[in-house]
């Protein structure tokens, strides 16, 4: 047989088509199948150079037969190509969308937001209405010397009012020289120590006593105190500040009060008490114009300047306003009540 037989050349061609073909199978993905395309049909590949060789047969009949083998073959890779192609195309789509798919149902789990409590809420807003009336804030600390809280504010030692305030002293330095600040009071005289007049400060802040819970009464609570000491205050000036701070808080349906009292730092003392639009009265908390005493404790001379006080309590306020049933519910720190507010 020569070298340039019809076998032996059908042969050569299957054996070229099956590698091709192979090779095709065998592409990891597009880019390395245009490649592998490139190099097939090449002009001399080794399919077409059979096309070259194919002169030596001698015969037209061998020329045909093996021609019409070598169309087949490369037809053959032709289609296994496109096929090929058009696998890859279609997995690129499928992964495409695979990647770019946007689940509608899917529910992200979001961080839950807080709030401030009630409480801290009614502090900030009491601050904001009287910052708007020209007031200015103080603080003082929670653990008081009985000189701030009972001295000072002319409660000596043996005052019958210092049993309201029964509290909870502290084992530090003289006995029962230090102790848990009953209300926000003490903080006016540190406040008259350190300003000058004119003074129109607030004083938020925790207090504590030895009382019983109950609807309306915690152990630990909180009080905003007020003071103004200037030139020429008198009784119409708290009474004014007391109303206009009403509505500004509560709104226009609520109206004030003073009903006379006793506090031995004030000199007329009075409760101030709200009036809902439903017609009931709240005791909110107790004012009167600063003790001559009590401003001569702070440094200040009482013939010059006279001021007035007042001491409210935050809880009930924000009670009253978020209609709260019962007190001892704000701290029971039940998420189901905080999340209402
Ligand atoms: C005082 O504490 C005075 N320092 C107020 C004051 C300041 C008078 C300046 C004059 C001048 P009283 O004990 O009444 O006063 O308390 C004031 C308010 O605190 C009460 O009206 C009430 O609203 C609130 N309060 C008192 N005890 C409790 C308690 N256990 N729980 C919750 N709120 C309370």
């Amino acid at each position: 047989m020569s070298e340039y037989s019809v076998e032996s050349m059908s042969a050569a061609i299957e054996t070229a088509k099956e590698a091709a073909m192979s090779a095709i199978k065998n592409t990891a993905d597009l880019s390395s199948l245009r490649a592998l395309s490139a190099e097939l049909n090449k002009k001399d590949s080794p399919l077409n150079s059979f096309k070259s060789e194919m002169g030596n047969l001698s015969s037209v009949d061998d020329k045909r037969a093996v021609g019409q083998l070598l169309n087949a073959a490369t037809s053959e890779i032709a289609v296994a190509l496109e096929d090929r192609s058009i696998e890859f195309a279609d997995s690129e789509i499928a992964a495409r969308i695979e990647r770019e798919s946007l689940d509608l149902t899917e529910l992200l789990v979001s961080r839950r937001r807080g709030h401030s409590h009630i409480v801290t809420q009614a502090t900030q807003r009491l601050e904001d209405v009287f910052i708007g009336l020209g007031f200015q804030i103080a603080e003082g600390p929670e653990v008081e010397t009985d000189f701030y809280n009972f001295e000072a504010l002319n409660m000596p030692k043996s005052h019958p009012a210092r049993s309201e305030f029964d509290t909870m002293f502290l084992e530090y330095g003289e006995t029962n020289s230090i102790l848990l600040r009953t209300h926000t009071s003490p903080v006016q005289i540190r406040v008259m120590k350190s300003w000058k007049p004119p003074i129109y400060a607030i004083m938020p802040g925790r207090v504590f006593r030895r009382d019983t819970p109950d609807a309306t009464h915690m152990p630990v609570f909180h009080q905003i105190e007020g003071l103004v000491i200037d030139r020429g205050i008198t009784f119409a000036h708290l009474a004014g500040t007391i109303e206009s701070f009403t509505k500004a808080f509560f709104g226009s349906e609520f109206t004030s009060r003073l009903r006379p009292s006793f506090f031995p730092f004030t000199e007329p003392s009075a409760e101030f008490d709200i009036r809902r639009a439903d017609g009931e009265w709240i005791e909110l908390g107790g004012c009167g114009m600063v003790h001559p005493n009590v401003l001569t404790s702070g440094g200040i001379d009482p013939e010059e300047f006279s001021g007035f006080a007042f001491g409210f309590g935050i809880d009930r306020m924000a009670k009253e306003r978020h209609k709260v049933e019962d007190i001892r519910e704000m701290y029971t720190n039940d998420l189901r009540f905080l999340r209402q507010f």
